[in-house]
């Protein structure tokens, strides 16, 4: 699944995409390097982001929804549910619903839907990085919203533990180094950690070389590409269906490696 952020504060990618053509572009080369879903995206969810209008997720999103569908399988980044509708109506084939509570949207449309645990709006959630078992907790709240999914009749259903989403670094380890639990559960799992802050932690306290070639340092943001790859390939090998990231051409690489080695 390749990322398609179309917003000024994406904590990575913002402002990248916001110009339609360049956004379509992306999306193709993103499409061209093996991505099968583009995840397209209209408000940030990075911890302490501001809430965007409805009427502005759309108008960000909708252009690109109906100018990819016929080409590749969309999926809309959303926790709100109209832009849902209006996003399926354009032409997604999945709503990857950050707020775990819109399968009524996927029964009524016949799409996908993916379950993400988050479980406090992004603008307060680095608060409730508390958990007394982190992956049980994450597994039997997946599993609740997987079943109400599943009863109301929606036929593709996806988890995903939600790393970064009210998560210290050592909650996020704990989620990938026990991710065979929730891949136990039967349903298919979705795994994102691209780009994400926690990706740093093996490189503080000391400082990292500098990239040759971009300069800044390899603990910064758009360095985190091989912390990408590894999480992502680990992600694979535990058990995950699908992973989400920005890098598609290095992640497909590895993850296609990894798969012919084991
Ligand atoms: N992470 C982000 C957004 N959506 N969806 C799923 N299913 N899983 C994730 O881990 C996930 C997600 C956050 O990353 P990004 O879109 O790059 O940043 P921002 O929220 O700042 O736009």
């Amino acid at each position: 699944m390749g990322v398609l952020n179309i917003t000024p504060d994406s904590f990575s990618d913002g402002g990248m995409w916001l110009e339609f053509d360049a956004a379509l572009r992306h999306a193709r080369q993103m499409v061209a390097e093996g991505a099968d879903v583009i995840d397209v995206g209209g408000e940030s969810t990075r911890p302490g982001a501001s809430p965007v209008a409805p009427g502005e997720e759309m108008r960000r999103v909708l252009p690109i929804i109906e100018a990819l569908a016929g080409e590749v399988t969309v999926s809309i980044d959303t926790r709100n549910e109209a832009v849902a509708r209006a996003a399926v109506a354009a032409g997604a084939r999945l709503v990857n619903d950050v707020s775990a509570s819109l399968w009524r949207v996927a029964a009524d449309t016949g799409v996908g839907w993916v379950a993400m645990h988050m479980p406090a709006e992004p603008s307060v959630m680095a608060s409730h990085a508390h958990y007394d078992d982190v992956v049980a907790e994450v597994t039997a709240y997946l599993l609740d919203r997987a079943s109400q999914a599943r009863r109301a009749g929606v036929t593709e259903v996806w988890i995903d533990p939600g790393i970064g989403f009210a998560k210290t670094a050592a909650h996020n380890f704990s989620l990938l180094r026990r991710l065979d639990e929730l891949v136990a559960t039967g349903w298919p799992v979705l795994v994102g950690t691209s780009r994400k802050s926690f990706l740093a932690a093996p490189s503080a306290g000391r400082a990292l070389p500098a990239d040759p070639v971009k300069g800044a340092s390899m603990g910064s943001v758009p360095e985190r590409m091989e912390a990408t790859v590894a999480t992502s390939t680990w992600a694979i090998l535990k058990g995950a269906s699908m992973v989400r990231v920005h890098d598609v051409a290095s992640t497909v690489m590895a993850a296609s490696l990894a798969a012919m080695a084991s």
